[in-house]
């Protein structure tokens, strides 16, 4: 987004914040927000102009995350902490919308997993975050992304984009494709479960990243889960598959050599060493049974997103170069098929994590 200095620090200057702005620069590896650091003489900050075409009712998504960050402060739980605007509101809002928080200091974010322990502290997050997260009444919230996780309904998008075939890019990724469409029998497996009652919905964080985890920057633990925006009900299995299909990687997201791309099941047992013992009380039996299943899902998910995105013309996710959601759906391919071999292995790891 071409946004010029100045720009930028009218906008945050109709933010209550503190001392003189100093600088403002694009920061971090968001796909779907516009992400500024802002430095004061006194203090930073994060500006955020929030995507009004992934998001379309921004006034619903600011109060969900108004509400989730309030209840995680009452239990003592360190979460974001919006700035208002000089006149209360909570975000700006016009063409743009933009939020403002402060920086949460002394943190780290990964792109890529360092070391199993640190993947353990990331688990270990995310399951606290669910924990408090128990009690918050869920007709609260409204959905932001309607049927966001909804995997069949993902599958249908991805079909629509294969035959509108927008950008004209079909023949460059027929292989991709039908990938995508020999498995369509494996998406209805955890919403079926969910309908059948046997996988409950959840006040869930839905986009559990690595890098939506600010980790303390010793590396002792994870201190925030950040990115609120997706918040709403949805499934423990997706929580913990985002993070496995993430993480559990020996290559970035957008990795172009696909040699080096794999599913590491020591990193899978990592995180879920973090994860599972937390809940252990809260899984219902199918969602233990589905945790390896809600990995491959998440990561055969993700990859239709991707590839669905480069069909359209890239319309949805960042890009920082033409192929780069091909690129990105190769990779969550490659991780899903080796998630499929390994299927069994996964399943004993959790049930010996949680017996
Ligand atoms: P997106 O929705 O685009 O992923 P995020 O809210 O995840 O946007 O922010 C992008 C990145 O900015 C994060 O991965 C993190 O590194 C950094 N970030 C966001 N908010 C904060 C914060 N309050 N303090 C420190 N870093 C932050
Ligand atoms: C997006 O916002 P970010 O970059 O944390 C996306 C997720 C995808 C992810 C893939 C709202 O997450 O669903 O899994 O990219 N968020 C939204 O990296 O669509
Ligand atoms: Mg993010």
């Amino acid at each position: 987004m071409g946004f010029t200095f100045d720009a930028l620090l009218n906008i945050v200057e109709q933010f209550d914040i503190e001392g003189k702005v100093v600088s403002i620069e694009k920061y971090g590896e968001g796909h779907i927000n516009n992400t500024f650091l802002v430095i004061t003489d006194k203090k930073r900050y994060v500006l955020q102009r929030m995507n009004t075409n992934v998001f379309k009712n921004i006034d619903v998504l600011m109060n969900n995350m108004y509400k989730v960050t309030t209840h995680l402060k009452n239990r003592g739980v360190e979460t974001l902490n919006m700035v208002l605007l000089k006149d209360g509101r909570i975000y700006l809002n016009g063409e743009d919308n933009f939020r403002l928080c402060d920086f949460i200091e002394n943190t780290i974010t990964f792109q890529q997993v360092d070391s199993p322990e640190t993947f353990k502290k990331v688990g270990e997050a995310f399951a606290v975050f669910q924990k408090y997260l128990a009690d918050f009444d869920a007709t609260e919230l409204v959905d932001t992304i309607p049927l966001f996780h909804y995997t069949p309904k993902r599958f249908n998008d991805f079909k629509q984009a294969v035959s509108q075939n927008l950008s004209n890019r079909k023949d460059t990724c027929l292989d991709e494709i039908n990938f995508v469409l020999d498995r369509e029998k494996d998406y209805s497996v955890i919403t079926n479960a969910i309908a059948l009652g046997e996988v409950p919905l959840r006040v869930t964080h839905n986009d559990t990243k690595l890098n939506n985890v600010l980790m303390d920057e010793t590396g002792s633990h994870g201190r925030a889960v950040i990115d609120l925006d997706t918040v709403m009900q949805g499934s423990l299995l997706y929580d913990f598959g985002d993070s496995i299909r993430f993480g559990a990687s020996t290559a970035k997201e957008d990795e172009k050599d696909l040699d080096k791309v794999h599913f590491d099941i020591n990193l899978f047992k990592a995180y879920a060493e973090g994860f599972c013992p937390p809940l252990k009380d809260v899984f219902t039996k199918a969602e233990k049974d589905l945790l390896p299943y809600g990995s491959y899902i998440m990561t055969m998910e993700c990859g239709m997103r991707f590839l669905g995105d480069y069909l359209n013309g890239d319309t949805y996710f960042a890009t920082k170069y033409p192929e780069h959601n091909l690129v990105r759906c190769r990779t969550q391919f490659r991780l899903a098929k080796e998630m499929q071999e390994q299927m069994s292995d996964m399943k004993k790891i959790i049930n010996d994590i949680l017996k």
